[in-house]
């Protein structure tokens, strides 16, 4: 059932296939508080990825640049809680892969249309390292780009599917990575659209 992808990383087929109706009515009831927005970035352009977030901390990007920040950019109060669904299948995943500590800070909720894409980066806004960071996939299959630890290193194409999740913990962690541009499709659940739902520990002063 699990697939190893590398040391400290692991691709879970379908493990949240059982929770799709809770997640997509989260994913309602954040956006309802917290709009979908595509975030202006640093340089001044726009990401193609539509973003909101819930728990505690949401990223955020602006022209000032990248940061975790305690308030929705939209309506400058605090992000939606995290629906306990969330919550738990985040306990599952990271304790199915082995990891003794979940993350449980900041959920970051992007939604891919068709063409959608995030170039190859680094999660490294995080002041936390040691908790690894779980990611849901929903809706339309995307082709993950995985690299290595320096943007010039190979990347591999891993096709995530719906229900899929994705833990990335140890030397996986700052592993470079992105998604390719969105193909045209439709899934019964999300339309048109991909939905990764991603989990992570902020801070350790909490
Ligand atoms: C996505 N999102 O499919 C991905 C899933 C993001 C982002 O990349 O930053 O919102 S998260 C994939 C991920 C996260 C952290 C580390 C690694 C991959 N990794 O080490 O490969 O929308
Ligand atoms: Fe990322």
């Amino acid at each position: 059932r699990p697939v190893p992808l590398a040391e400290g990383a692991v691709l879970f087929p379908g493990l949240a296939l059982p929770d799709v109706p809770a997640l997509l009515a989260g994913v309602e009831a954040v956006s309802a508080e917290c709009p979908f927005e595509q975030l202006e970035t640093p340089g001044g352009g726009r990401m193609s990825v539509e973003m909101t977030a819930c728990g505690v901390f949401g990223w955020r990007s602006d022209r000032k640049g990248y940061r975790y920040a305690p308030l929705c950019p939209a309506t400058g109060r605090p992000w939606p809680p995290m629906p306990p669904a969330f919550a738990a299948l985040s306990r599952r995943a990271a304790a199915a892969a082995g990891f003794d500590r979940a993350p449980l800070q900041s959920c970051l909720i992007n939604r891919y249309n068709h063409r959608a894409r995030m170039s190859l980066h680094q999660d490294r806004d995080e002041g936390e390292l040691i908790t690894p960071i779980v990611s849901v996939s929903l809706g339309v299959a995307a082709t993950f780009l995985w690299g290595g630890l320096n943007r010039s290193d190979p990347t591999r194409r891993i096709r995530l599917a719906h229900g899929d999740v994705v833990v990335w913990g140890g030397p996986s962690r700052l592993t470079f990575h992105g998604v390719t541009p969105l193909p045209s499709g439709e899934h019964p659940a999300t339309g048109p659209r991909r939905i990764n739902i991603t989990f992570r520990q902020v801070t350790t002063d909490m």
